[in-house]
């Protein structure tokens, strides 16, 4: 039974429900009381880590008010939620974010300087909370901080990992990883909810009862638990009381001992098993588009939709609506597939726990879910084999199958007697072993699917999944295209630069609310704004310039243009073609006399990213970087002419320094391949200038800044197929330039050429798949374009501005909005500063 509040004692609860004013003395009392009690420090006791744990924990403590308001309100109005299903959050640090966030940054800097810190100091200190592996985690991220700005009552789910993405170094320029135990110093950021657990099974077998009037009845029984522990991150809104919860999920030994093997006297063999339980959610598997059909991993995703699932049906449930309100009620995100196995679950509890009939629990399922595809790369696209989702979820291969089944009796009826139409659309692709087709069971079990930018969305419904399309009628696939919070990836990141916009606009409002930027174009041919914009532009510079020299010795200078691209390493974002290019430059440069070389624009070219582990051809790209790095910067004659740097460890709190800090980035996918794409946003809203391919959201980002504005080179989607063909049986010659290249690189110029043989055959005899011959001529063409538009400063400032000015579309509030408004049917719920 619940604990209900004497009415008497309410008084005592208020007290400490409003969250401290923003006062100096308060601030400072708070911070010192957690210093001092929460971290038993003292005085002569400290250093920055501690003081950095005293001010998040102060802070800690006005999101928990702000989150308990926010619930209780919710409980309250009980408006429909959205629950984003994702198994990455890549959200970086906290502190800064925070202080922004509650509006109280000024004051605590100033509290904590009268104590003797700084706090650019204690931001320092914080780890990053790396739970994703590049774009999708980040847009998770991104999507959380717009939910709770635009006041949606939103929850995020996923699994706390003991181990984030691997850290990486290079050694002899080679990467090499590092565990990633994050939770080493403590995390201010969650809150332990040992009262918020459910039980996971695994494994076991499927009962089948007949009951006496004939029904025949499933029940999953036996097999192992473990328990799910729900672990809180609150995620307050810009400006708003709504702070709403990423609930993440951790695994622990069930309560129920194996007592058999206990008192077998097996002792340590039961401790054992009860540890093997933790393993569930011990670490984030470092694959970015690309799957490893690994058992633990598949266990990770139904752990978590199970947890999930249980817990927002016992939110729904305190109501006490029919299930048929269920849909009305909850909306269920699935970020890419892997959460896909909550479709299934849902059916499993509808018709086995909750008694509903097939036809009604599906129509509830179908009408809750929706579903997010991020890529078109067929390797990532999860594919599970039936053995082994019917070893460790017998229940759900049955339900997945009789999807399938209904699934395809339709489509019979609609298309009578096509019997390649069915095993084309199969939820179940035959072969040795079958395997489950995790899209196609999100597809059919969601109301919407959509893509994450136009020609993405485009490529889904016309490559990927054009028999869907034709048998939903269309009616089911849609486009929503991604964004990025403007509060982390310029107000945030890039304080300077803010500022002067909100100088010049004569107000912050834009920080909530970006199609304000727009108002900039007007100061774009403004000499005096072109001159500071610069200005600010420049200090970045320095300030990078600053964090290469302290990690890599490399001296970079501030008036080089700097040409980065930071992403993960993968051969389809051609991180390859980008080195290769540099190659070209430098032995173009090396012919010049010292008189032609010092008319050259200095440029310093800037990568950074991780690869996956196993991905052995990505990590010869990082190889050869670092070679190429090595000779060039090294080289006498070439001097600031050309640098070359790859800084290591590439995440969420490097990126806030890289990017503020380009004059070109560099997003050059195959046309097609890169579904979206999101640090191309960041940079553009940073004034910097892409030199990109026609490809994912740098199509969009073009049609809204002005096709003057962007450095486009390469062939276009439509064309890959048939120049693949080509390739394929080598029907068209190597770009004389590229030979050119890859001759130098044969010939020793950087180190060893065995060494680099296994990626220069990507190229020759692999059949270039990702077309880098083809595009070569027109890529440094574009590079060169780009030298001669840098000449030109004043043209160079006015198109930075028009970059920023233009980039209002791309807030990740308009994505949450379109979300809401077309997708989840949800409305902002506004959250009242106190409870009444
Ligand atoms: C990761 C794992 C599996 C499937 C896709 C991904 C992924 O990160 N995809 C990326 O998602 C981003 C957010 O939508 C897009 O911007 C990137 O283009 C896409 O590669």
């Amino acid at each position: 039974p619940r604990w209900l509040p004497p009415p008497e004692t309410l008084h005592l609860w208020k007290e400490f429900e409003t969250p401290e004013p923003a006062e100096i003395k308060a601030i400072q009392k708070s911070f010192l009381r957690h210093v001092t009690k929460t971290f038993a420090r003292t005085a002569f006791n400290m250093d920055n880590f501690g003081s950095y744990q005293g001010t998040a924990y102060s802070l800690r403590d006005r999101l928990i008010d702000k989150w308990n308001i926010t619930q209780q309100h919710h409980t309250r109005e009980d408006p429909k939620r959205v629950y984003y299903l994702s198994l990455e959050f890549l959200l970086g640090r906290s502190l800064d974010s925070c202080l922004l966030s509650l509006g109280v940054k000024d004051i605590y800097k100033k509290a904590l300087d009268e104590l003797g810190f700084r706090l650019e100091d204690l931001i320092g200190e914080e780890v990053d909370a790396a739970l994703g592996n590049g774009g999708l985690g980040r847009l998770a991220a991104c999507y959380m901080d717009s939910l709770a700005t635009l006041d949606y009552p939103a929850w995020g789910y996923g699994i706390r990992y003991n181990y984030g993405i691997f850290k990486q170094l290079i050694v002899d320029g080679y990467q090499t990883e590092f565990p990633d135990y994050w939770l080493n110093f403590g995390n201010p950021w969650e809150i332990e909810r040992l009262d918020v657990s459910y039980e996971v099974r695994f494994r076991g077998y499927v009962n089948k009862v007949t009951e006496e009037d004939g029904t025949i009845s499933y029940v999953w029984e036996g097999g192992e638990k473990v328990v799910a522990v729900a672990y809180d991150v609150p995620i307050p809104g810009y400006g708003t009381m709504n702070t709403i919860n990423i609930r993440l999920w951790s695994a622990k030994p069930a309560r129920e001992f194996d007592f058999a093997m206990f008192n077998d006297g097996n002792y340590e063999k039961a401790v054992e098993e009860q540890k093997s339980a933790e393993n569930i959610t011990s670490v984030l598997y470092p694959n970015d588009n690309h799957m490893v059909g690994k058992i633990l991993r598949l266990k990770q995703q139904y752990f978590f939709v199970c947890a999930t699932l249980q817990d927002a049906i016992r939110r729904f449930k305190k109501t006490n609506r029919p299930w048929s309100d269920f849909p009305y009620q909850v909306s269920i995100q699935l970020n890419d597939t892997h959460p896909t196995l909550g479709i299934p679950e849902l059916q499993r509890i509808l018709i086995d726990e909750e008694g509903l009939s097939w036809d009604d629990a599906w129509d509830i399922v179908t009408k809750t879910f929706s579903f997010t595809n991020h890529t078109v790369l067929p390797e990532a696209l999860e594919r599970w084999a039936v053995p082994l989702i019917q070893d460790l979820l017998p229940r759900h291969m049955m339900i997945i199958f009789d999807i399938n089944l209904f699934f395809l009796q339709k489509v019979e009826k609609k298309f009578p007697g096509d019997r390649d139409r069915l095993r084309r659309m199969s939820i179940i692709e035959e072969g040795h072993p079958q395997n489950v087709r995790m899209a196609f069971l999100a597809i059919v079990g969601s109301h919407t699917v959509n893509g994450v930018a136009a020609l993405h969305s485009n490529l889904i419904k016309n490559d990927i999944f054009p028999d869907f399309v034709e048998f939903y009628e269309g009616n089911k696939f849609t486009n929503v295209t991604n964004g990025i919070t403007p509060r982390r990836w310029l107000h945030q990141c890039n304080p300077a630069l803010s500022d002067f916009i909100t100088q010049k606009l004569g107000s912050d409002s834009w920080v909530k609310d970006l199609e304000q930027l727009k108002k900039l174009k007007e100061f774009a041919d403004d000499a005096a704004v072109q001159k500071q914009w610069m200005a600010i532009k420049r200090q970045n510079k320095v300030r990078l310039a600053d964090y290469i020299h302290s990690i890599t010795s490399i001296q970079v200078s501030p008036d080089s243009l700097f040409d980065i691209q930071v992403k993960r390493i993968h051969e389809y974002k051609r991180q390859f073609m980008n080195i290769l290019g540099v190659i070209h430059r430098y032995l173009r440069l090396k012919k010049l006399t010292p008189e032609q070389r010092a008319k050259e624009v200095p440029r310093l070219v800037v990568f950074a990213g991780k690869s996956a582990p196993g991905y052995f051809i990505a990590k010869l790209v990082i190889k050869l970087i670092n070679s190429v790095g090595e000779v060039v910067n090294n080289d006498p004659e070439i001097g600031d002419i050309l640098k070359v740097v790859f800084i290591p460890n590439y995440n969420v709190s490097l990126a806030e320094i890289i990017i503020p800090a380009s004059d070109i980035s560099q997003h050059i996918s195959t046309a097609g391949t890169e579904a979206s794409g999101t640090s191309n946003m960041k940079f553009v809203l940073n004034g910097g200038i892409i030199l990109g391919t026609v490809d994912g959201a740098n199509i969009e980002i073009g049609e809204e800044i002005g096709e003057d504005n962007i450095f486009f080179f390469g062939v276009k989607a439509d064309e890959v197929e048939d120049i693949r063909h080509l390739n394929r049986y080598r029907k068209i010659e190597m770009d004389p330039d590229l030979r050119n290249v890859l001759d130098a690189i044969e010939r020793g110029t950087f180190g060893d050429p065995k060494i680099f043989e296994p990626l220069v055959a990507t190229l020759t005899v692999g059949g270039d798949y990702y077309l880098i011959s083809k595009d070569f001529a027109s890529y440094i063409e574009a590079q060169a374009d780009s030298d001669e538009a840098y000449k030109d400063k004043v043209g160079w400032a006015k198109k930075s501005i028009l970059c920023t000015a233009g980039m209002s579309k791309f807030s990740s509030d308009r994505s949450i909005n379109e979300y809401a408004e077309r997708i989840w049917k949800i409305k902002p719920c506004t959250v009242p500063a106190t409870l009444n």
